[in-house]
């Protein structure tokens, strides 16, 4: 089995290269990576020698470069290449057009051509918008996406349904919610809360801080993925959840509390613009229909992660010295 995997130098696509190339020895994982800002081969250190893993630079948008991967022979893609920051979305939404909409077809005009036997989307929750205080998503509640990222992922779902319905293909589409975990790019709220906590940093928290995420353990991601490769019904979402809501302030003091860091470094910001209110997933079919059982509860996960991240200051220290700063400046100019 040739499995292409794209986007595997990022957060969730190197824990899902681990997770497969240690579980399957006998497949083939070739991971594509463009190595934006956001990719990093350092996350895959474990396993770059293994001899069913391959690494391939490149752009999923670029036509010919994925020509060229699909000629030697694939099986199975599943797709993590993607934009993935809200806030850079805000500030600059065309690479996100570009990557999540256009790179999507291009992967999903070569998986037609050389007939894979099939393509697996990873997209997330926030296609289905924003909720109120009660209810959940579920895999028919509409879209209605809020943000470019979101409105981008939107679109990339969108392509994939069409080549089904359109052409047969055998497509699934994952729906998940936040995801936590080792590699963890530090421009998102938990990675950089413990980085500014542990350089006594202030802690920018938006708007009230009581939006609410659902969030999930990404090895517990990684096992949804891997059932629905295996075992997802044609054309089929599913939705990936951990049952597990919490508002920003309570992840902040959850934080602050485990590195015995002081509340003064948080400090209420302005509010993201078009900022959803509250995520919450039903994993209902997924669970009943693939089996699927997460193994992590929050507790455990964010102890093992916030222990990641104090053996691990070089991985972030790393990234933190990079272009990162030019971000920091203009997301959070007035906190430097
Ligand atoms: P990430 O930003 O950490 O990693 C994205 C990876 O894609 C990087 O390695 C980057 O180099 C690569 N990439 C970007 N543009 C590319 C291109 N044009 N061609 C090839 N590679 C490219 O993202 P992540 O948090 O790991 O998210 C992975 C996927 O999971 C995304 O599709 C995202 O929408 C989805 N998702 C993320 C979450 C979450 O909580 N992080 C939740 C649900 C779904
Ligand atoms: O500095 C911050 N302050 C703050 O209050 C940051 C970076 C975030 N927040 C808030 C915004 C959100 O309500 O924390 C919450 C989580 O923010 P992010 O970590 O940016 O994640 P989110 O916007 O929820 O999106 C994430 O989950 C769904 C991923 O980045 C997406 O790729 C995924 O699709």
């Amino acid at each position: 089995m040739k499995l292409l995997v794209t986007g595997g130098a990022g957060f969730i696509g190197s824990n899902f290269v681990i997770y497969m190339v240690n579980k399957y020895p006998e497949y083939q994982i070739i991971n594509l990576d463009a190595l934006t800002y956001a990719g990093n081969l350092e996350n895959l250190k474990s396993i770059e020698n293994q001899p069913n893993y391959t690494f391939v630079k490149g752009d999923i948008a670029d036509a010919k470069k994925v020509d060229e991967i699909f000629q030697q022979g694939v099986d199975i893609v599943v797709n993590f290449a993607a934009e993935s920051h809200v806030d850079r979305s805000i500030l600059d939404p065309g690479i996100f057009v570009q990557t999540n909409v256009m790179g999507t077809q291009v992967l999903l005009e070569a998986a037609r051509k050389y007939n894979v036997q099939k393509y697996v989307q990873i997209s997330t929750d926030e296609v289905y918008g924003t909720l109120g205080d009660t209810g959940m998503f579920s895999e028919t509640t509409p879209l209605a996406p809020n943000s470019p990222y979101s409105a981008s992922k939107t679109g990339g779902d969108l392509l994939v349904r069409a080549y089904h319905e359109t052409y047969g293909m055998n497509v699934n589409i994952t729906r998940c919610s936040n995801n936590y975990g080792l590699y963890h790019f530090p421009e998102k709220l938990i990675p950089l809360m413990i980085s500014n906590a542990l350089n006594d940093k202030q802690l920018p928290v938006y708007g009230d801080g009581l939006n609410v995420r659902d969030w999930l353990y990404v090895e517990d991601h990684c096992s949804a993925i891997d059932l629905v490769i295996h075992n997802g019904k044609s054309g089929e979402v599913y939705n990936v959840g951990g049952n597990n809501e919490r508002t920003n302030i309570q992840i902040v003091e959850t934080i602050l509390e485990a590195l015995d860091k002081p509340k003064s470094l948080i400090t209420y910001v302005a509010d993201r613009l078009g900022h959803d209110r509250r995520y919450a997933i039903d994993a209902t079919k997924i669970r009943t229909e693939l089996g699927w059982q997460p193994k992590y509860h929050f507790e455990s996960g964010i102890k093992k992660t916030i222990q990641w991240y104090l053996d691990n200051k070089d991985w972030w220290t790393r990234i933190q010295s990079g272009a990162y700063q030019e971000y920091y400046a203009k997301q959070y100019g007035e906190l430097l």
